[in-house]
């Protein structure tokens, strides 16, 4: 039978439970409880009772053995290991017994000592040996499973002798375990949660090996028996009252052996001192009651625990990978805890913040330096931008095989991307395959925020403040932190008074959304909405479109891609990677006209704008003459023209009217790339409110009220743009020397030097930062470009024997007159656009990307750097 026809019949199983068919007693008498599972812990426990096989209580120790054997030989294989090497310790009461030590594929940067479960009769280190190596593989530490002796035959104290003996013994060899000292972890489910907890007592109690966490998994911690789970059947699925008492009768038949702490570690007088503890347990375990009762005691005695409960589990459910998909959710949870405990700890060369494609690269080419380097992310997965904008229709606006990072010439090769616009899942999987194909997540902490980094002169490194309590001391700190992933949070009044559903497109629910029959209303016409709308058109029952200043939108003529442009284009990357490096925008098709719009006739121009217009390139109408983005009337004839496209594609001319631009020069605001956006205004169900006549008043519990009235709504949909290019930054309390605070140095628009280095804050940098070409290009082209020239400048530091570099005042004073020198020879700051400001109330205006170019810009950041970082201070 395949597991997929297991998984059948065993789903099958848990449905006749639910219909009353199955008529196992004890089946029936918990029936309701097993429902309160999940449904792969309900169809397995349905099955084993199918078998109708006696517990273990009822039998002799080596037939339970043998039957909890036969469960574990349906586990699947655990990953490759570097290395496994069985060894026999000789105890210290002269007792042999064997420890599996699990090397991971990277240099261990923990030792984590397994005591595995099975009330310290059943179970053995081959029935562990893939969950051993799970946990090896994920947290990246070497796993020591021990094959400590077992009950009835060897009682009590032998299995806690022999689990302190192999603490010692892997203390004593750290060395060629791991290849250096690293941190030593204990851990341990249900019988084997015992011994590592014991084992962290009698450590401290003698001064033995320094431990560094414990890891308890429904731990046994009281011989008494008399937690509330013990009374409650509705707990005891997998192990009950019975099969504990089994267990300690073997195991220390004695009853005042029970009451030490040697083996009820909850008796200790004193828990103080202990190592951190991660307890994890499950809610119906007849253990849960007594393993959270330890790590509350353990925590009022100043123990830094975490106790994190998996709801829906029963007992045993850890240990048995490839059965329970909850295993695999708890192996990632106690892997994030780790990552988390071990960071805790340690000191290392730079941190990155932010794990997009800017953090993604910059980690992997601070590894290839040899830096020790930590990346703090506030998602639970890499891919910044297309982690969080899930909103339907999301994509991006550069072609495809264009938006990839061209460093690595294997993983150019081995990509396809499927559209000539790739879609946001697309997308997000690309980022996961970067992830994956470079390791990178072993060094990525998620769901983790960054919120203070503090420059500290005396040491001359950061101290940078985490959300999880953590601080973490680094010499360099690169803010990755995204030009646009801080959300403008709705400014309108009343916007957190409605009842209904309210969605953000930048903060999209991983689930989706399904809007049928419903109404909708959507704020903002920016480029999200853009994608967002003809896809909320179809599904809703009723959209209304609430614009407040119409986008510029040509159609994006997205297509899949044909296997030979797909070849084309990757037998001729490395040209194409170098027009990208030297264009202006990283975008170099359709290439730039260098004729003034004025010295063509109607009818050329027409034909160049309706090829332009036929490309779906972003750039096309913009680069079809030089003087577009610098001249008003040149820019007036190409806008004219897309307002004309408007007025073809929208059939009601007073709705067309109302969507065409006219307040500001095209390409000025982000231009955007659609499609069918303009003709779903044509659809029946589909509304235009014109925020210019009719301002929003206020957004009620029913509705948004315009000046016009109110209407009301299910749903309203937020498409109202970010906090951009500082926003990110200034969330977080940045001091460099003296205490200043970047927010305060920034009250008057963002000060930097080449968008790189803020005077002040020494090995801070900052990819893609404010005055870098950042938004105004292929962002990928620019985020390179970025990381190889900071990743350049660590290394000549390094080189060069300097400790910390930092922007000049002067340098930077300079590099803003040139960025407003720049800006204002073009129309940009006509527009009230992100790009300056305009959309948040109260920012400052100046213009915050450098708008060069980016081939300008790559020559005078190499020129920077060739003649010893010009402008920069070193120490
Ligand atoms: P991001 O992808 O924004 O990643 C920054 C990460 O930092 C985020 O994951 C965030 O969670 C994390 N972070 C921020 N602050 C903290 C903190 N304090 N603590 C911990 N973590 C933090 N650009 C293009 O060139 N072409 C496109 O087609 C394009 N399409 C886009 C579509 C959308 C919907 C949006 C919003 C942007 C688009 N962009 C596009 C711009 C896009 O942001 C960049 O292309 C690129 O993805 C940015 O990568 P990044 O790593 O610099 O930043
Ligand atoms: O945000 P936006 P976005 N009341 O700021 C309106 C990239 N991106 O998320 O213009 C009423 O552009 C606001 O009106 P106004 C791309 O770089 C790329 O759409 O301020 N309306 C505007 O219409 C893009 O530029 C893609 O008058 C309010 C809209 O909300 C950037 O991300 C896809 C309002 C916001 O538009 C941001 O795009 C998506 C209020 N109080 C994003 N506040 C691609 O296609 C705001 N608005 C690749």
């Amino acid at each position: 039978m395949s597991a997929v026809d297991g998984w059948g019949s065993a789903n099958r199983y848990a449905l006749e439970i639910a219909a009353g068919h199955v008529q196992s007693r004890a089946i029936r008498q918990r029936g309701n409880v097993i429902m309160k599972l999940d449904l792969a812990s309900t169809a397995f426990l349905a099955q084993l009772a199918s078998l109708g096989a006696p517990g273990f209580h009822e039998m002799e120790p080596e037939e339970a053995r043998l039957a909890g054997g036969q469960i574990a030989e349906s586990y699947p294989p655990g990953p490759d290991m570097a290395s496994v090497r069985d060894e026999t310790i000789t105890g210290s009461d002269g007792a042999g017994f064997r420890v599996r030590v699990l090397s991971p594929t990277e240099t261990p940067r923990a030792a984590l000592i397994f005591y595995h479960g099975g009330g310290w009769v059943l179970g053995d280190i081959d029935q562990y040996d893939t969950l051993g190596r799970q946990l090896a593989k994920r947290t990246g530490a070497a796993v020591i499973l021990v094959d400590y002796r077992k009950a009835p035959e060897n009682r009590y104290p032998a299995a806690a002798h022999d689990a302190y003996d192999a603490l010692t013994w892997v203390d004593a060899n750290i060395t060629s375990i791991a290849g250096k000292r690293v941190p030593i972890i204990v851990a341990g489910d249900s019988a084997g949660g015992n011994l590592a907890a014991v084992v962290a007592q009698r450590a401290k109690a003698e001064n033995g090996p320094d431990i560094s966490l414990q890891l308890l998994v429904y731990p046994v911690t009281d011989g008494a028996m008399n937690t509330p789970g013990y009374a409650n059947p509705d707990n005891q699925l997998l192990l009950n009252t019975p099969l504990m008492e089994w267990f300690w009768d073997h195991y220390a038949p004695n009853k005042k052996d029970r009451e030490e702490p040697g083996a009820s570690p909850a008796r200790a007088k004193d828990l103080s001192g202990l190592p951190p503890a991660l307890v994890v347990t499950a809610e119906y375990d007849v253990l849960r009651d007594e393993a959270e009762a330890y790590g509350e005691a353990m925590q009022a005695a100043g123990v830094p625990v975490t106790i994190k409960r998996f709801d829906r589990q029963m007992h045993n459910f850890f240990a048995m990978p490839g059965l329970l998909p909850a295993a695999a959710t708890a192996l990632e949870y106690v892997g994030q805890q780790i990552d988390r405990h071990l960071a805790t700890s340690s000191e290392v060369d730079a941190v990155i913040v932010g794990a997009g494609f800017a953090g993604m690269y910059q980690l992997h080419k601070l590894r290839q330096q040899g830096l020790s380097t930590r990346v703090i992310e506030r998602a639970d997965d890499v891919g910044g931008t297309w982690y969080w904008n899930r909103y339907p229709g999301a994509r991006v606006d550069i072609e495809s095989m264009a938006y990839s990072f061209s460093f690595d010439e294997e993983l150019e090769q081995e990509w396809t991307w499927k559209e000539k616009y790739s879609p946001q899942p697309e997308i997000l999987e690309y980022a996961q395959h970067v992830a994956d194909r470079f390791d990178l997540r072993r060094d990525i902490t998620f769901e983790t925020s960054v919120t203070r980094a503090l420059y500290n002169e005396d040491t001359a490194r950061w101290n940078v403040y985490t959300d999880s309590g953590e601080v973490i001391s680094a010499q360099y700190l690169i803010m990755a932190t995204g030009c646009l992933s801080a959300i403008k949070t709705p400014d309108i009044p009343g916007a957190d008074t409605f009842k209904g559903e309210t969605y953000i497109t930048g903060l999209w629910p991983h689930e989706g959304v399904d809007f049928s029959g419903k109404k909708v209303a959507v704020i903002g016409t920016g480029s999200s909405a853009i994608q967002a709308i003809p896809h909320i058109a179809e599904q809703a029952d009723q959209l209304t479109v609430h614009q407040r200043t119409p986008a510029y939108s040509m159609p994006a003529f997205n297509r899949p891609l044909e296997e030979t442009e797909i070849q084309q284009m990757k037998t001729t990357y490395r040209d194409y990677r170098e027009a990208q490096r030297n264009h202006l925008a990283g975008i170099p098709y359709p290439e730039r006209n260098l004729m003034p719009a004025a010295a063509e006739g109607d009818n050329e121009r027409k034909a160049r704008l309706e090829t332009a217009w036929e490309s779906g390139i972003l750039t096309a109408l913009t680069s079809s003459y030089m003087d577009v983005l610098s001249n008003q009337d040149a820019n007036d004839l190409v806008s004219e023209f897309v307002r004309d496209k408007i007025r073809a594609r929208v059939k009601d001319p007073e709705t067309a009217e109302t969507l065409a631009p006219k307040t500001y020069p095209l390409g000025t605001k982000r231009p955007c790339l659609d499609t069918n956006y303009y003709e779903t205004y044509n659809r029946d169900n589909v509304r235009l409110v014109d925020l210019h006549k009719t301002p929003i008043q206020e957004i009620t519990p029913t509705g948004v009220r315009t000046t016009s009235g109110e209407d009301s709504y299910d749903a309203i949909v937020f498409a109202t743009g970010f906090d951009a290019m500082t926003g990110a930054l200034e969330r977080i309390d940045i001091r460099g020397i003296n205490d200043m605070a970047l927010k305060d140095k920034w009250a008057d628009g963002p000060h930097t030097y080449l968008g790189l280095s803020v005077a002040g804050f020494p090995n801070l940098f900052t990819i893609t930062g404010p005055s870098s070409p950042s938004v105004l290009s292929n962002m990928i082209v620019s985020i390179e470009q970025h990381v190889d020239w900071i990743s350049d400048c660590i290394a000549w530091m390094r080189d060069n024997g300097h400790t910390t570099i930092a922007a000049t005042e002067k340098a930077e004073t300079e590099w803003a007159i040139h960025n407003e020198q720049a800006a204002n020879l073009t129309l940009f700051p006509q527009a009230n656009s992100w790009y300056i400001g305009a959309n948040v109330p109260g920012k400052p205006r100046t213009f915050m990307a450098y708008i060069g170019g980016v081939d300008v810009y790559r020559h005078i950041c190499d020129s920077i750097a060739s003649d010893n970082y010009q402008g920069f201070e070193t120490a």
